[in-house]
């Protein structure tokens, strides 16, 4: 395929994400992301075992399941509003865990629908726990051009700021990439962000571009302390929410997540009234 048809094809499907529920849309090369930040430091940094990770027997720590022959990844996002906090609350019973998440997975899959349908590309959509086949979804959304990554540690977008999840598709022909774009908004910034956090998780240099080779490190310049944000996830987990699962009637959890960090954010914030 050309440049100028491949550059038109990932722009359709750009599209065609959007028109499927997906806020955010984008595409990167895979061997850009293999060569990622958090691709490349994830091996070396100590084994993680908190929330957000998941126990898969026989896993080496480090190990990435990369599809064999996967070369472009699609990237979509669901914005998460302060206005809307249920998408992000994390339901025992609930298919996909959030409601946000459960839009996710229907825009990926109506998305995966199309590309076979109209163009005869097969997609995979990818887990989002890393130890079950997935990848480091912030670092592909720089890629694929949907913002950068802030002082906050996470995916910052232009139009809606950190309130956004993730998740992407793989396929195996050779797409342009719609990124990245010139967009940082952090750097006259006096940093609410950090401000906000209630275990001070990004108050101190924890890791240093010495030890790892890297200059784009957690938190940007080393700043983001994952053990401190772990505490903060286990204590909301123990002020949980008793609900019913589903229709089991078996009791359950519902949990509200930190995510201060992201909502002290001035950009792509919903004016207060
Ligand atoms: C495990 C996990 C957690 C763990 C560990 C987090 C960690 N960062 O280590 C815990 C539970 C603590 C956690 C917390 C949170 N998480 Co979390 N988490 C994940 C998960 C599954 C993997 C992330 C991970 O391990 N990162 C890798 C480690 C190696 O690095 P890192 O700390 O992220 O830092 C890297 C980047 O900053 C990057 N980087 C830095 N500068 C630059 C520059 C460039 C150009 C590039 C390309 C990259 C880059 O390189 C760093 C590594 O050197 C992802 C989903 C996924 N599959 O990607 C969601 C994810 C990152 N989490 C998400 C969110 C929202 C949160 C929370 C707000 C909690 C919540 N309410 O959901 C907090 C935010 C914490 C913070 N400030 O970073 C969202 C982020 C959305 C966004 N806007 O970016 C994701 C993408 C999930 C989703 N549903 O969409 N999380
Ligand atoms: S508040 Fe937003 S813009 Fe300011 S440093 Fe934090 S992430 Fe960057
Ligand atoms: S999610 Fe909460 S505890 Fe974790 S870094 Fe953000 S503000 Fe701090």
């Amino acid at each position: 395929m050309s440049a100028a048809a491949s550059a038109a094809l990932s722009a359709a499907i750009v599209r065609a994400a959007l028109d499927r529920g997906a806020d955010l849309a984008g595409v990167a090369r895979i061997d850009d992301v293999r060569g990622s930040p958090s691709h490349r430091i994830f091996g070396l940094l100590e084994e993680y075992s908190g929330a957000g990770s998941t126990m898969v027997l026989g896993r080496v720590h480090g190990q990435i399941d990369w599809p064999e022959k996967a070369r472009s990844v699609i990237i979509i996002a669901v914005r998460h509003p302060e206005e809307e906090p249920h998408l992000d609350w994390w339901r025992d019973g609930l298919s996909g865990g959030t409601e946000g998440n459960r839009l996710l997975i229907d825009a990926g899959a109506e998305l995966a629908a199309w590309l076979v349908a109209e163009h005869g590309i097969a997609a995979g959509v990818l887990p989002y726990h890393i130890e079950k086949g997935g990848i480091f979804l912030k670092d592909a959304a720089v890629l694929a051009g949907l913002g950068c990554i802030g002082r906050n540690n996470i995916l910052v977008t232009p139009a809606y700021g950190p309130r956004v999840r993730l998740r992407c598709l793989v396929v195996d022909i050779e797409l342009e990439s719609t990124g990245p774009v010139d967009f940082d908004p952090c750097l006259d910034c006096d940093m609410p962000c950090r401000a906000a956090c209630p275990q001070s998780a990004m108050a101190r240099i924890v890791r240093t571009k010495e030890e790892y080779g890297l200059d784009e490190l957690p938190g940007r310049e080393g700043a983001y302390d994952r053990d401190r944000c772990e505490v903060q996830m286990q204590a909301d987990v123990g002020e949980h929410e008793g609900i019913t699962r589903g229709d089991s009637g078996e009791p359950g959890k519902l949990v509200r997540y930190c995510r201060r960090c992201e909502t002290a954010c001035w950009v792509g914030a919903t004016p207060r009234k």
